[in-house]
């Protein structure tokens, strides 16, 4: 810095150099990222041949005024960065603390358990009934929710001025007429019965409309299963036997059923079923009946060579029975605590 004797003045260049060292070193203690960083510092500016030491080296070339002068601020710049040094290193040591801490594992933990969903309850009824019909030959097939009046009604025999279709029962697409919300699913019925040619045996499940109120057995839109088997020699015992097999395999226990007479104009004659479990109540199950000429003929079907039965069951009706729940409702709200129980 200097050489053998200070120039004049010299005190003042040494007070520089002490702040420019002051600034270099809170600069890099601030940035320091280890413990070694801050020892490879304190070497440097504060170490025996560190920055300051090297300015005190110079004091003596000072007057004894200017000595003392320098001296003081060397030794207080000196303090102020072992200071930091202190600081800093607290710091890193609580951090490195911090981070060990975050990141320990407590290996005497259980495992996290992987919550398992289920299958809403009508799902599983859905499928369990598909394959009980599956393993007597039936065919799973779907159509349409959005249907039209000639499917849903017409081509079912169902008369013009049947209440059915009135705004009440069934939910019309305002603008475009004669297209609806379907009531059943028996227009698939024709609709597979226009392509395929039988013998045939299908089950169709999927949701339907109705615009009614609601009640512990009744919702506006609900899930059936139709039922369709044609043949050229099909009759009632044909559907009794089918359906009995059915009922006993999906409930695994004894559950009694009755026909009731039961007006649908797709069918005839035409019959309501309800089942009851020992100890509840009769509930209505499904529709069914043998499959009316007209539908035949609508299909492109000859109503004298052929015959056959149909059914169309309530999936949450099945559901409510198979698990003894007493309002439908339950099932369309959505509420974990009654889903999760299936
Ligand atoms: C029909 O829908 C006919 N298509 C059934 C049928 C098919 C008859 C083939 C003959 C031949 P129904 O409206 O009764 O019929 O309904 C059939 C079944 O759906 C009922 O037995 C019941 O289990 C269920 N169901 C009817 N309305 C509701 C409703 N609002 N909420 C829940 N389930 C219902």
């Amino acid at each position: 810095m200097f050489g053998s004797a200070a120039p004049k003045g010299g005190w003042a260049l040494l007070i520089m150099e002490l702040r420019q060292v002051q600034v270099e070193a809170e600069k890099a203690i601030r940035r320091a990222r280890s413990l070694a960083d801050l020892r490879r510092m304190e070497k440097k500016y504060i170490g025996k041949q560190g920055e300051i030491a090297k300015i005190f080296n110079y004091l003596k070339k000072l007057p004894e005024q200017e000595r003392r002068q320098v001296g003081e601020k060397a030794n207080a710049i000196k303090k102020e960065i072992a200071g930091l040094l202190e600081t800093k290193a607290a710091e890193l040591k609580t951090g490195l603390g911090r981070t060990l801490l975050k990141e320990k594992i407590d290996i005497t933990q259980p495992g996290r358990k992987i919550e398992r969903g289920c299958l809403h309850p009508l799902s599983q009824v859905k499928q369990q009934a598909e394959e009980i019909f599956e393993r007597m030959g039936f065919e799973v097939v779907e159509g349409p929710e959005l249907e039209t009046e000639w499917y849903n009604f017409d081509a079912l025999n169902v008369p013009p001025d049947h209440p059915a279709r009135d705004l009440q029962d069934t939910f019309w697409i305002k603008d475009k007429k004669g297209l609806l919300m379907r009531t059943q699913t028996s227009p698939v019925q024709v609709r597979y019965m226009k392509k395929h040619n039988p013998p045939l045996r299908i089950v169709v499940p999927g949701r339907v409309f109705r615009n009614e109120a609601t009640d512990a057995s009744h919702e506006a839109q609900f899930y059936q299963l139709e039922g369709l088997m044609v043949d050229e020699d099909i009759s009632v015992s044909n559907f009794k036997a089918v359906i009995e097999h059915f009922l006993t395999s999906f409930f695994k226990t004894r559950v009694e059923i009755r026909l009731r007479p039961g007006y649908f104009p797709f069918v005839e004659p035409g019959f309501e079923i309800d089942a009851k479990r020992p100890g509840s109540d009769w509930l209505e199950l499904m529709g069914a009946g043998m499959v009316h000429p007209n539908v035949f003929k609508a299909a492109g079907l000859n109503p004298k060579h052929w015959q056959g039965f149909a059914f169309g069951v309530g999936l949450g009706r099945l559901a409510m029975l198979k698990y003894k729940i007493t309002d439908i409702r339950l099932f369309y709200q959505s509420d974990l605590r009654f889903l999760k129980q299936f």
